[in-house]
């Protein structure tokens, strides 16, 4: 049982300060938040530089007949200010023609050509959905080279941002242009990713508390799946590949996972009160599935003490196709690999159409 592991695991405490005080109340929570991003950023992810304060959009191109006319798509290039000079990158906007402000998925994406060959356009214009997508190396690239975005913030080596975090800003940046559009009701923002994107996802919706939904899609090591007890990737072997993802004091945990003061539950728990789902496939035992669910269980203490459901179960890894949809924590898993499949997007569009967020 779920509970039983999570006490094996002797994971760190969500709901204890770090000066020792137990976290009992509501107005608690945002002393125990900021704790809790200054953990993760210091150790894992690095610190995230600070906004600007504004982004501008140019739309570059566009079809305002897209989808046999159902839909307008445009791409538009978003510019904003660093202590480097400006910074610019390109995004694919698709939304529905409607009478009134649309939700959003921001989707930070694998490949060039947006939207995504791999992501089901048409159903989501059809569910009423608008889609702001673009491509991460058009952030910065996907490797150790100081570019794009890289070259515009001064990073410390052991805790200046790693990749995901400069992907991460950029989904918010997304949502700051968003925010000026009136056909899209970015009060109903999710920042959805897959994969390393997924990671993304939530450290984004993490700390910029203007999305409503965080979704994580197979996000695995250093994202959903609790990093104690893992199967496939660990922290060595996500270091080895790509340390260039983190900050540098990442490294220091390689082979002492019990050790650490912090764990993925407390990234998961910083996106209460909003909804969280997470997907996993039973087949992506390098995400490894059952430690993704694990980290839905114990990041519900968040919600509850919020006075929310956090995941609804009965602790067992529910059974494929029976996504658990009725709380804050939404959690499912299907059948297959590795991959963001219009199965998953189904379901996460179910989910928002449930809580309307
Ligand atoms: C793998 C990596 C995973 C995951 C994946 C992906 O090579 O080990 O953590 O992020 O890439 O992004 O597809």
């Amino acid at each position: 049982m779920t509970a039983e592991l999570m006490q094996k695991l002797n994971l760190p405490d969500l709901m204890t300060l770090n000066d020792g005080t137990p976290v009992r109340q509501a107005s608690q929570w945002p002393l125990r938040r900021a704790e809790l991003i200054d953990l993760l950023s210091r150790e894992e992810y690095g610190y995230t530089p600070k906004a600007p304060s504004r982004v501008e959009g140019a739309i570059v191109s566009g079809d305002d007949n897209a989808f046999a006319g159902k839909a307008v798509q445009q791409r538009i290039e978003l510019t904003f200010d660093t202590p480097a000079g400006s910074f610019t990158f390109p995004m694919m906007l698709t939304y529905p023609k409607a009478d009134r402000a649309v939700p959003v998925f921001v989707n930070v994406a694998f490949r060039p050509d947006l939207p995504e060959r791999y992501c089901p356009l048409e159903e989501i214009i059809d569910r009423g959905y608008a889609l702001a997508s673009f491509c991460y190396t058009d952030v910065t690239a996907d490797g150790a080279e100081i570019d794009g975005l890289a070259v515009k913030y001064p990073v410390d080596e052991k805790t200046g941002w790693g990749k995901i975090g400069m992907w991460a800003f950029a989904c918010s940046r997304v949502l700051d242009y968003l925010e000026d559009r009136p056909e899209i009701d970015s009060a109903r923002a999710a920042v959805v990713g897959h994969s390393r994107l997924g990671k993304t996802a939530l450290w984004c919706g993490a700390q910029d508390e203007r999305f409503s939904m965080v979704i994580s899609n197979d996000s695995g090591c250093s994202g959903a799946a609790i990093t104690r007890n893992k199967v496939g990737e660990k922290i060595a072997d996500i270091t080895d590949r790509f340390p260039f993802w983190f900050c540098g004091n990442y490294r220091n945990w390689r082979g002492r996972e019990d050790e650490m003061p912090f764990e993925q539950h407390m990234l998961l728990a910083l996106v209460a009160p909003r909804l969280l789902y997470v997907c996993s496939a039973d087949q992506d035992q390098w995400a490894h599935p059952e430690n993704e669910f694990l980290g839905c269980c114990a990041a519900s203490p968040a919600w509850r003490l919020l006075r929310l459901p956090g995941l609804i179960t009965d602790g067992r890894m529910p059974e494929l196709n029976a996504p658990l949809h009725d709380g804050s924590v939404c959690y499912h898993v299907r059948p297959g690999t590795h991959f963001f499949s219009r199965t998953d997007w189904n379901y996460q569009m179910d989910c928002r159409d449930r809580h309307g967020v």
